[in-house]
């Protein structure tokens, strides 16, 4: 809406505005001043009073908003040298020259998000507060200003929320991502008459649409317009309001005499009928209207507001979903974070057009914002694209700083006006249909209680009831909902005893990682009937899954290691194998109204060091500076998308560990054929959008692999290049694991051609703790992980001699002693009943056995077999004799 707000307005401020030009066009009734320029900041406080006029602020940094001084989060494990977490007060000035043609005029700062609090002074007096990051708010400063020069101060405040400090009470209190700080978003000077469209309605347009009777023959639109005088005279007006079809073209209009008295604050309600109305569709076919209104005496209008309608009815049903205008609408589609690697949260109309042109390429129709306000030129984006939108509110993991204790009064006082702002500054969006007010607002005293060993169940119910009562009173034409972390889940934290907060609002979001912080991977789908069983009426959808995907680690076989959450790796690979898993699930379900994949885009986290990123949050499908989409990208947008895909996995693992791999591709054509160094090596189908080339043996050296397919009569291609290592100078795998790497000087692989056992990683007592070291290895990281049961490997060798040798520990005291297993090379029993206890004299340390063999018909054939309890082995090194 700003845009269209803006578009409305007249004076413009120039490149360089310290001080900035006066030019305006007095026709327009609404004038604005943009103040993104000029401006001089200082990170941390000043002490000699930098509100006051004559502060001198020459030695400060010149900037322009949006603005952040914040830089988080980067592809490395240890923290970028410029980055800066700086959490505290950001001070900026500039000079407001308000020029002549303003004389009279009501005079608004417009800032459209200071996070966390901000605090404004105009010539040294203290004009206005404000108390939340994401919101647009307006501070009447027409008594502060004077004409010609003035001084404008904006201290931010994004402190950590403690106790005691300036943000204890302002949500969010937690969560997985970094409330940057600074004047993130744009600020300009807004002129109008005494007499004029609201400007002091939660930061609102003053003009509110809805559309309480929509069918294919007839319309009915409800405008809601909010006047005020602050004038000393009574003034009698007339209000106009014009819907405008997408031309431009008038096809209804109203017009309503308002009298005004002195300081009269009047809301005027209206209903216009249009009749054959064009829909508002989604995706299929966003038709946006526009509703002008203006303030008109006599014939002089004297203010005017430009809003966005869509004109749609929904309904979401327990088991059939969403019903856009009588069209059942599934919905699968991504959560979005606003931050964006080398900006932060300093974001220009640009960078949303480009997320949102993503999110369209995937084939989302539907954006969860995550998990605060987003800004008005991406929800407008939104609109004109046809995405559904959830909309949500940072109630975020704790309703208090001890996340143990009951909400203060005035964080529920605070959630209840970022939650007005929420709603009066969205009202006019149709994309959005559902208000989240909270996400996981539990899990913070459970998290609480797994680190102390006990503590009281969380105690944000009351509050999660209040906001959804609020909500409902606020806007009856959407409906509630709120993301669950934990009901009838596996996880850690369920276990902490957690009411459920389900049922408290209209719809049912769950946060489910399956195959990822706990479960199955394909666990998901019954999960979710259970629920669905369980609470029948609601309907529900699955506000989160996903998995981490980190760009730099790999994997030619990521079933080969445990869920690869908390900290540990969390290759490419399995990401694209979790999303595909969940997705089969997912998808099967015509109950779940909609689904939203965690994340679009990796994000910014200081709870995070894990992957191959620092203060990230790597489970984006598009990286933190957007250039480069992940192989998991492509399996959604096959899956979603209509627009022909064909896509080769693997470009970011190009120095291969084997020189026999599975290639993987994502593909929506029937079929697609590869070939590797120009020779063809087949012709594959693509079930469920998956191609895949078993065993392809590459070349040592560099391999050109080109994929090609007839996508709806089109020639499709795609390509990528590898290195592969020389099989006849060994093979060395690691066992159990997901990642591999260079130990001893050896590469090793991935755990791969494997069959049967139960991989394993060395755990620390909690997620939190430090997992064990094994002792009497130079690789202590071969014995990270292990494969444990009675299982086989299936070795891609050439012919020849070979000193095999298998790496193994002790790894459970428990076991320790009854366990023993024999070792089986091409079926010959090599090693009898191996004790890795007894032949290292302790648990934890390493011990190793070889043996020779010949290798014949291109492979070998490992099995380990338990002669007392499980075999266990963390790697295999075949080295040539
Ligand atoms: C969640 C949270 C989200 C986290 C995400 C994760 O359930 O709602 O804020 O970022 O999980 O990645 O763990």
């Amino acid at each position: 809406m700003a845009a269209l707000l803006l578009s409305s307005a007249a004076i413009v401020a120039p490149a360089c505005a310290q001080p900035q030009s006066t030019r305006q066009t007095t026709a327009e009734p609404r004038a604005t001043i943009d103040l993104s320029t000029g401006w001089r900041f200082h990170s941390g406080d000043a002490d000699a009073g930098p509100a006051a006029p004559s502060f001198d602020d020459a030695a400060w940094q010149p900037v322009s908003v949006p603005h952040t001084w914040n830089k988080v989060g980067t592809y490395a494990v240890t923290r970028a040298a410029d980055a800066d977490m700086r959490q505290g007060l950001g001070w900026y000035r500039r000079s407001l020259t308000v020029p002549a043609a303003l004389n009279g005029r009501r005079l608004f700062l417009e800032f459209d998000g200071v996070s966390k609090i901000a605090d404004v002074w105009v010539n040294g007096t203290h004009v206005g507060r404000h108390a939340g990051a994401f919101a647009r708010f307006r501070i009447d400063v027409t008594g502060a200003l004077k004409p010609g020069a003035n001084s404008l101060a904006v201290r931010a405040d994004n402190s950590a929320s403690a106790p005691g400090s300036s943000t204890e009470h302002v949500i969010p209190l937690g969560g997985d991502f970094f409330v940057q700080g600074g004047i993130y978003r744009g600020v300009r000077l807004v002129a109008v008459e005494d007499a004029h469209i609201d400007l002091a309605d939660h930061g609102g347009p003053g003009v509110y649409l809805h559309t309480p009777k929509v069918s294919a023959e007839r319309a009915e639109v409800a405008a809601k317009t909010l006047l005020r005088n602050l004038g000393t005279r009574a003034r009698t007006l007339t209000l106009t309001t014009t819907i405008q079809d997408a031309t431009g073209k008038p096809v209804a209009t109203d017009r309503v005499p308002a009298a005004l008295a002195p300081g009269q604050a009047l809301a005027v309600e209206r209903g216009l009928t249009l009749a054959s109305p064009h829909l508002w569709q989604g995706r299929a076919d966003p038709y946006l209207y526009r509703v002008v209104s203006e303030l008109r005496d006599g014939a002089r209008v004297i203010d005017r507001q430009v809003q966005p309608l869509g004109i749609r009815s929904f309904a979401f049903d327990p088991n059939r979903g969403l019903i856009l205008n009588g069209k059942p609408t599934p919905l699968h589609g991504v959560s979005r974070h606003q931050d964006v690697g080398g900006k932060g949260w300093a974001l220009t109309p640009e960078d949303h057009a480009r997320d949102m042109a993503l999110a369209l390429e995937l084939g989302a129709n539907t954006i969860r914002h995550a998990h605060y306000q987003h800004a008005q030129e991406w929800t407008d984006e939104a609109d004109k694209a046809g995405m559904v939108v959830w909309a949500e509110l940072p109630f975020v993991h704790e309703a208090n700083v001890e996340p143990s204790l009951p909400p203060a009064p005035e964080t529920i006082a605070n959630a209840e006006e970022q939650l007005r702002e929420l709603i009066h500054q969205n009202y006019n969006h149709p994309s959005i249909l559902l208000w989240s007010v909270g996400n996981e607002a539990d899990i913070g005293a459970a998290i609480d209680a797994m680190r102390k060993g006990s503590g009281k169940p969380a105690q944000s119910r009351s509050m999660l009831e209040r906001l959804d009562r609020l909500a409902r009173a606020e806007d009856p034409s959407r409906l509630t909902v709120y993301a669950d972390c934990c009901e009838d889940t596996p996880s850690i934290l369920s276990m902490q005893g957690a009411p459920s907060l389900n049922g408290v609002t209209q719809v049912m979001g769950l946060n489910r990682y399956y195959g990822w912080y706990y479960g199955d991977l394909d666990g998901v789908g019954p999960a979710l009937d259970a629920l669905h069983a369980k609470h029948p009426a609601l309907p529900i959808g699955l506000s989160e899954w996903g998995a981490g995907g980190a760009m730099t680690q790999h994997s030619d076989n990521p079933r080969g290691g445990p869920v690869a959450a908390y900290g540990r790796p969390q290759p490419e690979e399995y990401q694209s194998l979790a999303i595909e898993e969940n997705w089969k699930q997912i998808r099967a379900r015509p109950y779940l109204s909609a689904s939203w994949l965690w994340n679009l885009f990796d994000f910014a986290t200081t709870m995070r060091n894990e992957g191959d990123a620092t203060d990230i949050n790597t489970k984006g499908l598009v990286s933190y500076d957007r250039k480069t989409r992940k192989d998991a990208f492509y399996f959604l947008q096959a899956s979603w998308s209509d627009a022909p895909v064909l896509h080769l996995n693997g470009r970011r693992y190009v120095d291969r560990a084997y020189a026999v791999t599975d290639v993987r591709g994502y593909s929506n054509a029937d079929r697609v054929s590869l070939s590797v160094n120009g020779k063809p090596v087949g012709e594959v189908a693509c079930p469920d959008r998956i191609c895949v080339w078993p065993g392809v043996a590459l070349a040592p050296g560099a391999n050109h692999l080109v994929a090609t397919a007839n996508i709806g009569g089109k020639q499709v291609t795609d390509a990528l290049d590898w290195n592969a290592p020389n099989p006849r100078k060994g093979v060395f795998i690691d066992s159990g694991a997901l990642v591999g790497g260079t130990m001893g000087g050896d590469r090793y692989g991935s755990d791969d051609f494997f069959r049967g056992g139960t991989a394993k990683v060395l755990a620390g007592r909690s997620p939190f703790a430090p997992p064990p070291k094994v002792e009497g290895t130079d690789s202590p990281a071969l014995f990270g992980s292990y494969r444990e049961g009675k299982f086989g490997y299936d070795i891609p060798l050439p012919d020849g001699s070979w000193t095999v040798n298998i790496a193994s520990f002790e790894p459970d005291a428990a076991k320790g002693a009854a366990r023993s297993f024999a070792v089986l090379a091409d079926g010959k029993r090599v090693i009898e009943a191996f004790s890795p206890l007894q032949a290292a004299g302790g648990v934890n340390k390493a011990v190793t056995r070889s043996f020779q063999v010949k290798s014949s018909g291109g492979r070998l054939v490992l099995a380990f077999e338990p002669v007392g309890g499980d075999a266990v082995v963390a790697g295999i090194a075949i080295r040539p004799n």
